[in-house]
């Protein structure tokens, strides 16, 4: 890679659609670092930020970007380089994320459980020059990984870790030391300034074939949804938002997430684990009025304050639930138990994002995933066709709009997959869609796992199994799961002499992947179907295999 010159990353609409979406005034210029420098001119001594050790107003969380940014100039990086980012929910996520947007350099978000495999290819793919990290974690060593990172990847030249100086491998720069060696280096706003159509960052697909794919997200179409959301979401100076989920994902980033909360000059809690055991203490102490959890966080927090609760939470206002289906029992549960308002979120990191209100009548809030931030948003719902399907009636969801990616970064077969000719996102999801334009999320076209809102492509981890000498054929498939929605489990086809099936999750964790991905069950089969080899498509394969699997475990039951 080091040799290849820099691809750069951008995100483009045609002109008439770009000039539609700035007159309408979703677009309005603005960057993420001008956004930050005016929030701190308003909110100086005000607190932006919160974590277990940290307490930033917005004034120091500001000056800490412009270090950063510095730093990161005087060590030879320059405007639009990439790095990629995969650090815990710590302050210093976004002062480092600040500091990139500010050196106009892009971030390239590795969620916290990804590994060697995962990171490689999103530092791959971007042509990384750095990778920032946090060291030694108490379960995992960030600093090994950074290791094999720059030996399979030498221009990835740029290691830093926000551990302590005193703490940090040698072998690394601490971001203290970053720091001060930018002192007195001018930023690239003041000879090579950000434009809002420049690409912000990168973001990793959830991806249902393969790797994920990187999508890369404008300033001007992200601060609308962030500004948006922040609105819909009914955010204002008082409010204080909880980071409970990885921050590096989307939906606490974005929707409205803690840039929504910045946008909105509120105040922005980060906990480490989103257990009642530690978050209740959290509310408890900093009055979160907000925040967002993932289906299967809901139901834990829903057993916690059924019991004897052990912390006062009475200030939080709303609980958002998305990343995956909230089915309607759970959904009517939130209100008596927890006292707050459920708002359900319904978004994708390609754009789209789909609210219930904060006014709407608890049968909406309660059936639906809500309906599109913006007037502009184009939703179809439509056969394998392509044509429409009659209203309420399931199908295909294709979307475009003011905030919706038109291509992937640097992947003409993906983007041709991905986009009708007309610019059309083909979200793999089957939906309906009420006559007011609410959707409801009634499964998925494509073949990707969604575990506890954590997405596993079928097909990457395919390829993992079969690398395996003892396996022939593999075909990894979901099955329904009270409690995280859907697990994973591997059909597999011995080749020779059958392995074990920890064997099989053992093998899976040695290829350097996300513990997640690691497959729930593992199923040995002579052959996959009467029907011929190579009759039926592989997707066919998967949904008849999760099907006969549902039916035995079924007939066990009974
Ligand atoms: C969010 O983003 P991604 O990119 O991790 O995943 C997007 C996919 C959607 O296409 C859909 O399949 C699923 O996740 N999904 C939901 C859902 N929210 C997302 N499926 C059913 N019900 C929901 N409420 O997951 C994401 C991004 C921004 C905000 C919220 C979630």
């Amino acid at each position: 890679m080091s040799t290849d010159a820099l691809i750069p990353v951008v995100q483009q609409w045609p002109d008439d659609f770009a000039k539609r979406y700035r007159e309408a005034g979703y677009w309005r210029g603005e960057t993420f670092g001008a956004m930050l420098r005016e929030r701190a001119a308003k909110y100086a001594n005000r607190i932006a930020l919160v974590d277990d050790k940290t307490r930033w107003t917005y004034a120091e969380l500001d000056a800490r970007a412009d270090a950063v940014a510095a730093g990161l100039l005087a060590a030879g990086l320059k405007k639009g380089d990439r790095v990629v980012v995969h650090l815990p929910n710590i302050a210093e996520f976004y002062e480092v994320v600040f500091g990139l947007f500010r050196a106009g350099i892009l971030p390239v978000y590795c969620l916290l459980a990804h590994r060697i495999t995962e990171v490689e290819n999103a530092a791959a793919v971007s042509q990384a020059a750095g990778y920032i990290m946090a060291g030694r974690r108490d379960d995992f060593d960030f600093n090994g990984l950074a290791r094999e990172l720059q030996s399979r990847l030498p221009a990835v030249k740029h290691v830093i870790t926000v551990e302590p100086r005193e703490q940090a491998d040698p072998a690394f720069t601490a971001l203290d030391d970053l720091k001060a060696d930018g002192k007195g280096q001018p930023l690239p706003d003041d000879h090579a300034p950000t434009l809002p159509s420049d690409a912000a960052f990168l973001q990793l697909s959830g991806g249902s074939t393969g790797l994920s794919k990187l999508i890369p997200r404008t300033h001007d179409d992200y601060i609308y949804s962030v500004r948006e959301s922040a609105n819909i979401c009914g955010l204002h100076e008082d409010s204080v938002y909880l980071v409970a989920l990885p921050a590096a994902h989307n939906f606490p980033m974005s929707s409205p997430g803690a840039l929504g909360a910045f946008y909105a000059g509120a105040r922005v809690v980060l906990s480490q684990s989103p257990s009642p055991e530690h978050v209740f203490a959290v509310i408890e102490r900093e009055r979160v009025t907000m925040t967002g959890l993932v289906p299967p966080l809901l139901l834990v927090w829903l057993q916690a304050a059924a019991g004897k609760p052990s912390h006062d939470i009475s200030s939080l206002e709303v609980i958002q639930v998305g990343g995956a289906k909230l089915t309607p029992e759970i959904a009517r549960r939130v209100k008596p138990v927890l006292g707050v308002k459920l708002q359900q979120v319904f978004g994708m990191a390609e754009g789209l994002v789909n609210y219930t209100r904060l006014d709407d009548p608890d049968d909406i809030v309660i059936n639906t995933q809500g309906r599109p931030i913006s007037p502009d948003d184009e939703v179809l719902v439509v056969d394998d066709q392509g044509n429409p399907v009659p209203e309420g009636e399931p199908g295909n969801l294709l979307t475009r709009g003011p905030y919706t990616i038109r291509a992937y970064h640097n992947n003409p077969s993906a983007n041709a997959r991905s986009f009708t000719e007309d610019g059309f996102y083909r979200t793999g999801d089957i939906v309906r869609r009420s006559p007011e334009g609410y959707l409801t999320v009634q499964g998925r076209a494509n073949d990707h796992i969604n575990r506890a809102g954590e997405k596993i492509s079928a097909e990457e981890i395919e390829d993992h199994l079969l690398a395996h000498p003892q396996v022939f054929d593999a075909a990894v498939v979901s099955i329904p799961d009270e409690y995280l929605g859907e697990r994973s489990c591997a059909f597999i086809i011995p080749n020779g002499e059958k392995p074990k099936a920890m064997e099989i999750k053992r093998w899976i964790r040695s290829r350097g992947l996300a513990e997640f991905k690691v497959p729930d069950q593992v199923v040995f089969v002579e052959q996959f179907s009467e029907t011929a080899v190579g009759k039926i498509s592989r997707k066919e394969l998967r949904a008849k295999l999760s099907a006969q699997l549902q039916a035995a475990s079924n007939g066990e039951q009974q």
